[in-house]
């Protein structure tokens, strides 16, 4: 597939167009976001790969409103069903972006929103589903007003309300690498949007892997805003932060010079670390299942046994995702396969890999 820069997506809308369609990925998080104040503001930075096979597929029709009043209007269909519970959702957020978009009290919005991996998958959609969102929004405004002009100032706008919607999802909409949220050693780095890591991601990180192992489907025992509250009461919280920030540090340094072990390392600690702090929260919470603890033990005996970089991370749930580069993937493979695999629900594993960002579709 040909990659036609971001730009040139936008160049291609027009003003006759009355609706717009993208395509954008989940990510997944190396140095944790765990724990939030104010309106969706980190309490540390976070840096993540962005996926590719894992993601949603919006599409935003618009048409001017018949009668004109001061409600926000949406009909929201998930996978071709009318959903009222999203569109509810979707209204209250929307509700609160009046000063960002002057126009969305004068249309009638019909969303039509559909996710590359099963529904009940127990993978995180937030990230995808509120960055294309922000994605088609951002464009309906470009097509609207003629603003933005350059993509620069086109995806910052979009990771800033993607973060309103998600604070992951603020990450979703760069190619391969992205941070948010302000470090001092981190150029552009902010609060309130995520950034691309750049041109700077050495050769071994390229078309990484990310097999993500579906450890158990069930819904989630806490939802992700309860657990980000729940950081606001840790003991933990303030050496968390701490701990986050200078991982970042070393993951950069890592990306930069290709050191595949000190990323790996930084990526379990920072796995095991949000899952230790969500344990020492008040109330508890044990994440993992016993799947979980049985395939980071095979991992981590694997690893000793051939001292190939097979590496683990997790997100605020029991499924785990299991990174390697490229060029290993022919020796990790079979072993996930054979040893893992049946860890997994109905042998479900989702084969990911860092992707070049969201596209227009
Ligand atoms: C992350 N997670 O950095 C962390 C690590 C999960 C584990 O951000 O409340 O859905 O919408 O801002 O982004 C999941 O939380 O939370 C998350 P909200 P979000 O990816």
């Amino acid at each position: 597939m040909t990659l036609v820069s971001i730009d040139d997506q936008l160049a291609s809308l027009s003003s006759s167009q009355s609706s717009v369609a993208w395509r954008s990925p989940s990510n997944i998080a190396i140095v944790k976001y765990w724990g939030k104040h104010g309106i969706q503001l980190p309490r540390n930075p976070s840096i993540s790969f962005t996926l590719d096979a894992a993601h949603t597929d919006t599409k935003v029709t618009f048409k001017k409103k018949e009668q004109v009043d001061n409600d926000i209007s949406v009909d929201f269909y998930f996978e071709g069903e009318a959903n009222e519970a999203f569109a509810s959702k979707i209204i209250k957020f929307l509700d609160g972006l009046d000063e960002e978009f002057s126009f969305l009290r004068d249309y009638d919005f019909k969303i039509e929103s559909s996710n590359s991996f099963p529904h009940s998958s127990g993978i995180a959609s937030s990230a995808s589903a509120m960055s294309a969102l922000a994605l088609c929004i951002c464009s309906i405004e470009k097509i609207l007003t003629g603003w933005p002009n350059d993509s620069t100032d086109f995806l910052q706008k979009a990771s800033y309300i993607a973060r309103l919607g998600s604070g992951s999802a603020a990450r979703s909409l760069f190619p391969e690498v992205a941070s948010w949220g302000t470090h001092s050693e981190i150029e552009n780095s902010s609060d309130i949007r995520a950034i691309a890591f750049g041109d700077e991601l050495h050769e071994s990180f390229k078309g990484y892997h990310d097999d993500i192992l579906i450890v158990s489907a069930a819904e989630k025992s806490v939802s992700s805003r309860a657990g980000h509250a729940l950081m606001e009461g840790n003991p933990f919280a303030a050496v968390r932060y701490e701990q986050a920030n200078r991982n970042m540090v070393s993951t950069i340094e890592a990306l930069k010079t290709g050191d595949i072990l000190k990323f790996g390392k930084i990526l379990e600690e920072e796995a095991m670390t949000l899952h230790a702090l969500m344990m020492c929260s008040d109330p508890s919470y044990i994440l993992m299942k016993a799947g979980t603890l049985a395939v980071i033990d095979k991992v981590r005996a694997f690893r000793k046994e051939t001292y190939l970089p097979l590496y683990f991370t997790l997100d605020a749930g029991p499924n785990v995702h299991l990174l390697y580069p490229d060029e290993v993937a022919d020796q990790i493979w079979p072993f996930i396969e054979k040893e893992l695999k049946p860890f997994c629900v109905d042998g479900k594993i989702i084969r990911d890999r860092i992707g070049s960002g969201p596209r227009m579709i």
